[in-house]
């Protein structure tokens, strides 16, 4: 008999790798019969559906959140799913309305959100019984900022290099079948060269980042084009309110798909649900409206420009702002 195969659906961070990682090792399913999906939040709705008609007898989702926009059409996909035998998990550690757990727990789907921890963290304490702690860990410690474990900084950049070959399931296999310890020695050279990588693309950007004054509150606007990637979002913010140069720094992909939000002192979450997303008190995001993006591209071509300019992308994203002054000084402390 053909052995079940799995489907799992999960974020496109060193939190999702792990705890991908950490569900397969941890429920015993072979690699092979693994079909996983590495996607944005704002991609769920998809990826469930085809996950749904990919011939998988079990959907695993973890370290992804429904935002307000997405949630009706995510528990619609969830019972559709069900009622066709395929079963459902979900394991998370984001801000979730607590009537959409209750909600998708009616449904059928085996769900499980524990903010105390991160989304490996959540796998390893109720799937893995805490056994395999150590990825956990490390995931946590990148995934919840904190770096207080001396792995962290390796894992995040291993997670770096894969990430930008678009190689995520090639890391979960490793990290299966070798285990933390070799990858992290494995791959100790990729780790320095990323870092210095890094640190030349974060000096030459923070050089093109504009500050906006909303009051007391300033907030850094950063266009990152498609040959910055290599420097995380994270990162970038980091730099930027290390810096002193901002409350809130915004990250906004010059192709205006996604707009990031990090802060020490604002509650950023609150921004991105007013974008339409969501996230972390400290750290979210929200996928750019449409139909502002369309009516950009027909802008950027009235222009005679090839594509979305850094300049017209960064008006875009502070006259956003600006609109949302007011929220924007009540989310500061
Ligand atoms: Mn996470």
């Amino acid at each position: 008999m053909k052995k079940a195969s799995i489907c799992i659906v999960t974020h496109v961070d060193a939190d999702a790798v792990a705890s991908a990682a950490l569900y397969i090792a941890c429920s015993g399913v072979d690699l092979d019969n693994v079909r996983a999906l590495f996607v944005a939040p704002r991609e769920l709705p998809k990826a469930l559906e085809s996950a749904a008609v990919s011939g998988c007898s079990k959907i695993v989702v973890s370290d992804l959140a429904p935002n307000p926009s997405n949630f009706g059409h995510i528990l619609g996909i969830a019972k559709e799913i069900i009622s066709k035998g395929i079963d459902v998990e979900w394991y998370d550690h984001h801000v979730w309305e607590n009537e959409w757990i209750r909600a998708l727990a009616d449904a059928g789907v085996k769900i499980v959100v524990d903010r105390s921890t991160c989304a490996a963290g959540v796998v390893s304490k109720y799937v893995c019984r805490n056994v395999l702690e150590d990825l956990s860990r490390v995931a946590c410690s990148v995934d919840l900022w904190k770096f207080d474990d001396w792995r962290a900084p390796y894992f995040y950049r291993i997670v770096e290099k894969f990430s930008t070959e678009g190689k995520w399931f090639e890391l979960v296999r490793e990290l299966v079948e070798k285990g933390l310890e070799y990858v992290l020695r494995d791959y100790e050279g990729v780790v320095e060269e990323v870092v210095s990588q890094e640190l030349a693309l974060i000096s030459r950007s923070l050089k093109k980042v504009e500050v906006l004054n909303l009051g007391d509150v300033n907030v850094c606007v950063y266009v990152k084009d498609s040959g910055e990637r290599v420097v995380s979002t994270s990162l970038m913010c980091n730099a930027m309110i290390g810096r002193g140069l901002c409350d809130i720094a915004v990250v906004v992909r010059q192709d205006l798909r996604s707009v990031s939000l990090r802060s020490r002192r604002c509650n950023v979450r609150e921004i991105a649900k007013a974008l339409g997303g969501g996230g972390h008190p400290r750290a979210a995001g929200a996928p750019f409206p449409r139909g502002w993006r369309r009516l950009l591209a027909v802008m950027a071509k009235s222009l005679g420009m090839k594509g979305l300019s850094r300049k017209l992308a960064s008006k875009v994203i502070i006259g956003k702002l600006l609109e949302l002054r007011g929220l924007v000084r009540d989310v500061c402390e």
